[in-house]
C-alpha cells in the first residue's frame, strides 16, 4: 500500500490533526497569543527531538533514502535557527519545560528509533505530511502569522514531503496503519496542548 493512501483510510483521525481549531484561528487571526507562543516554544523542543530521530534514521537508511533524509537534516538545523529568531522576537523563553504532549511525542520518536526502517520512514513521512496539510488549510493566514504558514506551504517543503513519500514507499512497513494513526494522534495532542495552554 502506498503511504499516500493512509490519510483516506483514516479520515476522522486525519481531519482532527490537519483541520484543528488552532489552524482555523491562525488563518483568521483569533489565535490566543498564549496558545501560539506555547506551540512555538514546544515545537522548538519537538524539532530538536526530530533532528535526533532523523539522524539515527539516516545512519540505517537504505541507499535510495539517504539524500532526502540528509537534506532534511540540514533543513532541520536551519529551522532551529529560524525558530530561535522567532522566539527571540516574541520574547519567549526556550528553556521553559516540556509539556506532556511534547514529552509523549519524544517517547514515540524514541520507540521509532527501535522500530524497523520501513516503520520509521512511514512515521517521518506522516509527521511532515501532517504539517503540509495542516498549514495549507490555514492559508493565507492572518498577516502576523503568515511567515509561519508560508514556512510549511512553500513548494520546497511540498517537494521534501514528496521525497519522503518515495523513500517510505521504497521500504514497506509491517503495520503502516498503526504507525500512521499513532503519529497522527501525537500531532492532534500537540495542537490540543497549545489551545489548552490558553484556556
Ligand atoms: C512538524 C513540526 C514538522 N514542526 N512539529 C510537529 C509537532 N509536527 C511536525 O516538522 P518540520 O521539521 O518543522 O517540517
Amino acid at each position: 500500500m502506498p503511504v499516500a493512501d493512509l490519510p483516506s483510510r483514516h479520515p476522522d483521525a486525519w481531519q482532527r490533526a490537519t483541520r484543528h481549531p488552532f489552524l482555523d484561528a491562525v488563518r483568521d487571526g483569533t489565535i490566543p497569543v498564549a496558545a501560539f507562543d506555547t506551540w512555538l516554544v514546544q515545537d522548538v523542543r519537538f524539532v530538536a527531538d526530530l533532528l535526533r530521530f532523523q539522524s539515527r534514521l539516516l545512519a540505517r537508511a537504505p541507499r535510495p533514502a539517504q539524500a532526502v533524509l540528509a537534506g532534511g537534516l540540514v533543513a532541520l538545523v536551519d529551522e532551529l535557527a529560524w525558530f530561535e529568531e522567532q522566539a527571540a522576537a516574541r520574547g519567549l523563553d526556550l528553556a521553559a519545560p516540556a509539556l506532556p504532549a511534547t514529552t509523549g511525542y519524544a517517547g514515540l520518536l524514541g520507540r521509532l528509533d527501535a522500530a524497523d526502517v520501513g516503520t520509521a520512514l512511514t512515521a517521518l513521512w506522516t509527521v511532515e505530511r501532517t504539517y503540509l496539510d495542516a498549514w495549507s488549510a490555514a492559508r493565507p493566514g492572518a498577516p502576523e502569522y503568515r511567515e509561519f504558514v508560508e514556512h510549511w506551504t512553500q513548494p520546497g517543503f511540498a517537494g521534501y514531503v514528496a521525497g519522503l513519500e518515495a523513500a517510505a514507499d521504497g521500504v514497506p512497513a509491517p503495520d503502516a496503519d498503526a504507525t500512521f494513526t499513532e503519529v497522527v494522534a501525537a500531532e492532534t495532542a500537540f495542537w490540543d496542548m497549545a489551545m489548552e495552554a490558553a484556556a
